[in-house]
C-alpha cells in the first residue's frame, strides 16, 4: 500500500512559491544541474545523483537569503542569540527544507514527469546523526522554530567525523558500527576556511607585572586550527536563514613544519594530525551519563573557544562599539553544562585579549550567559578532577578559581560560619570542578525543561542554589516543530487537520486547537481512522523489509522508541508482555485486541545493564513471534538502528505511546509530544511532559499509572519499599521474574541473571515491580478503550487538538522574550 507523495504534498501547497515559477522551470534546471553536477543524463543518473542535484540546487537557492540575512543581522546589529550545543540531531534536511521554501508540490510533480520518485530520492540522504537523543533533538528543534519565527539566532556545535553509532543487532545482542555519515559529500555545508581560527591547550601561563597591571602570558601551549561548516538553517515561508555552524579540529602546522624529508619527522607529523583530528573525530554515545575523559573535554573547550572567538570576531568586525554593551547584541545559550566552559573563556577573552578588569568582565559575561539543565540524574553531573583540567586549560584553571573564590567569599559575608552550605555550593570541592555550578554562577537564567522538572531543580536538586539566586530560575517547558513532525512526517493528517480548521494552525499550532470540535464528528473520526490505518500499513510494510515480521495492521501499534535506559523503563514494557504472553499460553482464546509492540532503542555501547534489556527484548519477540499457538494475538518487533528518519516513519503509525519511566526521573521527553501530535494515546506516568500532557487532554484521554514522583522521592528518602515483597505476593510477577532464569527464554539459564538479581537483589531501583500491578491495569484499560473505535477516535482527536502547546514554536517563543530579549527580525 503506498499512498502517492505528490497527492500528499499537494495538501499543504500554499500559495506564494518564489524559487520555481512552476513545474517547467524546476525540470529544465533539474536536467541542467544533474549534468553539470554529475556529467549523467537523466537516464544514466542514480538516485544518489538526483538527490545531490536536488540538494545542490536548494542549497544555491536559499544562499541569496541567507547572505542577505547575515548582511541585515549585521548592519542593523539586532541582537542575536548563540545556541551552544555539543549535540544537533538535525536528522534530514532535504524535505524539511523544501517544506519550509513551499516547493514539495512543484519539485514533486516536476519529478514524477521525469519519472522519478521523490520518496527514494529523499532516503538517499544520511541523517545528521550528531546528537544522542532528546537533547541533541530538543537543539534541532528549536533551530528550525527559531528561523520560522524569524528570529536571529544560531547554532554553535561540533562537525563530528563520525555520528551515533550505527546499532546492527546480532543473534538479538547489540553491535556498535561507526557512523561515516560524511563518506559521501555533505550538501548542505560550506566549509569556511576563512574563519577559521586558533584554539589552545596545554602549556604554562606566566604572570608578569607590567606597570602595574598583572599579565598572563601562555606559553608552550599546542594549537589547534578550527574550521567552521556553516549549514543553512531555513525558516519557514520567510527569508530568514540562519547558520548553524559546525567546528572541526585540523591540525595548525602543516607538513613542512616537521620536515618531511626526514622519516621520523614524518610519523611525528602523521600522529601529531591523528591526535588534533580526534577532537572532532565522534560523539560521545552516552546518554545522559557523564565521561570524565580527557578528549571530552577536549571537545568541550574547542567548541566554546571557536564559538566565542568567531563570534566576537565578527561583532568587532561590524562595530566598533565596545564589547562593553555585549549583553545588548549577544546572548550565548548553554545546553546543558557540556558547553559551560562559555564562562572562563569568555572571561579570559574579555579580560587577556581586551583588557577589561574582573568586575566588568565578570558583569559582561553573567549578562550574557544562560544556562538550562536537562536532567537531575547524579550519573550525569559533570564533575572534572582539577588536575586533568589544570594540565589541558592552564589559564581557564586560573579564571575558575579566582571565580570560585570570588564566589565562596560572597557567601561567606551573607552566611558567615556556614561551612556546610557553602562547601555545598562551591564550584570548586573535593578536588573536582562542578560544571551545573560554574554554568548557574555565571549565567543570568537557569531553566528547566518541563514544570515539574524545574520544581524538582527549586525544591530538590538545586534548592540551595535556588535559595542563593531565585530569580535566576525559570520554566521552558519543551517544545517539537510540528513543521517535520506532523506536516513532513504525516501530510495526510495535515491536509484533513486545515480541511475541518483552515491553515491557520500552521503558523498559530494553538489553533489546533479548533478540532475539539470534531472529536465526536463521525466524518471527521472517519478521517482520522483512515489516515492512521494508511500510516500503519506503511509501517507494517517497513517492518516486513526490515525484519522479515508480519504484523496485523488491525492489532494496537504499542511504541516505545527512545533511548535505552534503566529508568526510561523498556523492562517494565517487557515483563507486561512476557505476561500476556503467559496468559495466551494459558488461555489462547482470551479476549483481547490483537497488539504488535514495536520497540526502538539504542543503548551505550558500556551500558551492560541496558545492552541485555535489548536482547531480553528480541528474545521475547522470538519466543512469541514463533508461537502459533497464541494465534498471532501478540507480535513483539525490535527495529534496529532507531534513528530521527526512522521516527519519521512510526510514529505517525503508533496507536499507543509508552511514556513509562520512573516518576521524577525524565526531565521533560519530546517523544510523548511527537506521538499525541500524531493522535497516539499516552500510557505514561506523571512524569516529565507526560503531567503537562495529562492537564492539557484530561483524564479521561491518557492512560495514567504509577508511583508519583512525590512518592518515588519520598522512598528514596525514607525506604519502605521492598521489591522481594511483592515478588513473593504477586504470582505473575514470580513467574515473569522465574521465566528469566528458568530457560523460558532459550536455553540459557544465566544470561539473564542480572536483570533478576538487579531487581530483586538491589531492590528495583527504579520500581518496575512497585508500578507492575497498576501498569497492567492501565494497559485493560487501553485494550478495551480500544473495542469502542468511536470513542478512541475521540480521545485520539483531543490529543491532537491539544498538541499545539507543545510546539517548539510556542517554547521558543518563550525563550525569546523571557530569557534572550531577542525579538523577530523581518529580513527583507
Ligand atoms: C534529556 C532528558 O533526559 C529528556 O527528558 C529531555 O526531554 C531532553 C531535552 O530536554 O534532555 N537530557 C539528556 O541528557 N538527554 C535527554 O534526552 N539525553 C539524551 O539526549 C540522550
Amino acid at each position: 500500500m503506498r499512498v502517492s507523495n505528490n497527492e500528499n504534498h499537494e495538501a499543504l501547497k500554499i500559495e506564494g512559491s518564489n524559487i520555481f515559477a512552476d513545474k517547467q522551470t524546476f525540470m529544465k534546471e533539474f536536467v541542467q544541474t544533474l549534468a553539470t553536477n554529475s556529467s549523467k543524463a537523466l537516464d544514466e543518473a542514480s538516485s544518489i545523483d538526483f538527490y545531490n542535484t536536488l540538494g545542490t540546487m536548494i542549497r544555491s537557492h536559499v544562499s541569496k537569503n541567507w547572505i542577505s540575512t547575515n548582511k541585515q543581522y549585521n548592519q542593523s546589529g539586532e541582537k542575536q542569540v548563540y545556541y551552544f550545543s555539543m549535540e544537533f540531531l538535525m536528522g534530514r534536511l532535504l524535505q524539511s527544507n523544501m517544506l519550509n521554501l513551499n516547493i514539495l508540490s512543484v519539485v514533486n510533480e516536476g519529478l514524477e514527469e521525469l519519472g522519478i520518485n521523490f520518496a527514494s530520492i529523499s532516503e538517499e540522504e544520511h541523517d545528521a546523526g550528531l546528537g544522542n537523543g532528546g537533547l541533541g533533538r530538543l537543539a534541532a528543534c528549536f533551530l528550525d522554530s527559531i528561523a520560522s519565527l524569524q528570529l536571529p539566532g544560531h547554532g554553535c556545535g561540533i562537525r563530528y567525523k563520525y555520528g551515533l553509532f550505527e546499532q546492527k543487532l546480532i543473534d538479538g545482542y547489540q553491535v556498535e558500527l561507526p557512523d561515516y555519515w560524511l563518506k559521501e559529500d555533505y550538501v548542505w555545508e560550506v566549509r569556511r576556511s576563512d574563519r577559521s581560527v586558533n584554539v589552545r591547550f596545554g602549556g604554562y601561563v606566566e604572570t608578569k607585572v607590567v606597570d602595574g597591571d598583572i599579565l598572563f602570558d601562555h606559553k608552550n601551549y599546542e594549537t589547534v586550527l578550527a574550521v567552521p561548516y556553516d549549514v543553512p538553517v531555513v525558516g519557514f515561508e520567510n527569508k530568514t536563514v540562519n547558520t548553524l555552524r559546525l567546528w572541526s579540529a585540523e591540525p595548525s602546522n602543516s607538513e613542512q613544519d616537521f620536515h618531511s624529508s626526514n622519516r621520523e619527522n614524518y610519523y611525528k607529523f602523521l600522529n601529531y594530525k591523528r591526535s588534533i583530528e580526534s577532537i572532532s573525530e565522534f560523539l560521545y554515545p552516552d546518554d545522559s551519563h557523564f565521561e570524565g575523559k580527557k578528549l571530552r573535554l577536549k571537545q568541550q573547550y574547542f567548541l566554546v573557544s571557536a564559538g566565542l572567538q568567531s563570534i566576537l570576531n565578527s561583532y568587532k568586525r561590524r562595530s566598533n562599539q565596545s564589547l562593553q554593551d555585549l549583553h545588548d547584541k549577544a546572548t550565548f545559550h548553554i545546553n546543558d553544562t557540556h558547553p559551560a566552559l562559555i564562562v572562563p573563556e569568555l572571561m579570559r577573552i574579555l579580560m587577556d585579549d581586551e583588557g577589561f578588569g574582573w568586575d566588568e568582565a565578570w558583569e559582561i559575561t553573567t549578562k550574557t550567559c544562560a544556562y538550562t539543565n536537562h536532567t537531575t540524574l547524579v550519573e550525569a553531573l559533570e564533575k572534572w578532577p582539577v588536575s586533568l583540567f589544570q594540565e589541558l586549560l592552564p589559564r581557564i584553571y586560573m579564571i575558575v578559581e579566582e571565580i570560585n573564590e570570588r564566589f565562596c567569599r560572597e557567601l561567606w559575608a551573607k552566611h558567615p560560619g556556614e561551612y556546610d552550605r557553602i562547601s555545598d555550593l562551591a564550584i570548586i570541592a573535593h578536588n573536582q570542578i562542578r560544571m551545573a555550578h560554574l554554568a548557574i554562577v555565571g549565567s543570568f537564567s537557569v531553566n528547566g525543561v518541563a514544570k515539574l522538572h524545574t520544581e524538582i531543580l527549586k525544591q530538590r536538586e538545586m534548592n540551595n542554589f535556588y535559595t542563593v539566586f531565585p530569580e535566576k530560575f525559570n520554566n521552558k517547558t519543551n517544545g517539537i516543530t510540528h513543521r517535520r513532525w506532523l506536516m513532513n512526517s504525516n501530510p495526510k493528517l495535515s491536509s484533513y487537520i486545515t480541511e475541518a480548521i483552515g491553515q491557520r494552525w500552521i503558523k498559530q499550532p494553538r489553533d489546533l486547537i479548533g478540532l475539539v470540535k470534531y472529536a465526536k464528528d463521525a466524518a471527521f473520526q472517519e478521517k482520522i481512522a483512515k489516515v492512521k490505518l494508511d500510516n500503519k500499513l506503511i509501517l507494517a510494510d517497513y517492518i516486513k523489509n526490515k525484519t522479515g515480521i508480519i504484523v496485523d495492521e488491525h492489532s494496537i501499534f504499542d511504541v516505545q522508541v527512545k533511548r535505552l535506559h534503566a529508568y526510561k523503563r523498556q523492562l517494565l514494557n517487557v515483563f507486561h508482555i512476557m505476561e500476556l504472553y503467559n496468559l495466551l499460553r494459558e488461555n489462547p482464546n482470551i479476549d483481547m485486541v490483537p497488539r504488535t509492540f514495536i520497540f526502538g532503542a539504542k543503548a551505550a555501547p558500556s551500558y551492560t545493564f541496558a545492552k541485555k534489556i535489548i536482547k531480553l527484548i528480541n528474545t521475547v519477540a522470538n519466543v512469541v513471534n514463533n508461537d502459533p499457538y497464541i494465534q498471532g494475538k501478540l507480535k513483539v518487533v525490535f527495529l534496529e538502528n532507531y534513528s530521527v528518519s526512522m521516527a519519521e516513519k512510526i510514529i505517525p503509525a503508533a496507536d499507543v505511546s509508552e511514556q513509562i519511566s520512573t516518576a521524577s526521573k525524565e526531565a521533560s521527553g519530546t517523544g510523548n509530544m511527537k506521538f499525541m501530535m500524531n493522535g497516539a494515546l499516552t500510557i505514561g506516568t506523571l512524569d516529565g511532559a507526560n503531567v503537562e500532557i495529562h492537564d492539557m487532554v484530561g483524564n479521561e484521554n491518557i492512560f495514567i499509572f504509577g508511583l508519583t514522583s512525590e512518592q518515588v522521592l519520598n522512598y528514596y528518602n525514607y525506604g519502605g519499599y521492598v521489591a522481594r515483597d511483592i515478588y513473593n505476593c504477586d504470582p505473575r510477577v514470580r513467574t515473569v521474574l522465574d521465566q528469566l532464569l528458568d530457560g523460558f527464554c532459550g536455553n540459557d539459564k544465566v544470561e539473564f541473571k542480572d536483570i533478576y538479581y538487579q531487581i530483586l537483589s538491589n531492590n528495583d531501583e527504579y520500581f518496575v515491580l512497585k508500578d507492575f500491578d497498576s501498569y497492567v491495569e492501565a494497559h485493560q484499560k487501553v485494550d478495551l478503550n480500544y473495542r469502542d473505535q468511536k470513542e478512541w477516535l475521540k480521545k485520539s482527536i483531543i490529543n491532537i487538538a491539544h498538541s499545539g502547546k507543545f510546539s517548539s514554536d510556542r517554547t521558543i517563543s518563550e525563550y525569546a522574550t523571557e530569557i534572550w530579549g531577542i525579538r523577530p527580525f523581518l529580513v527583507e
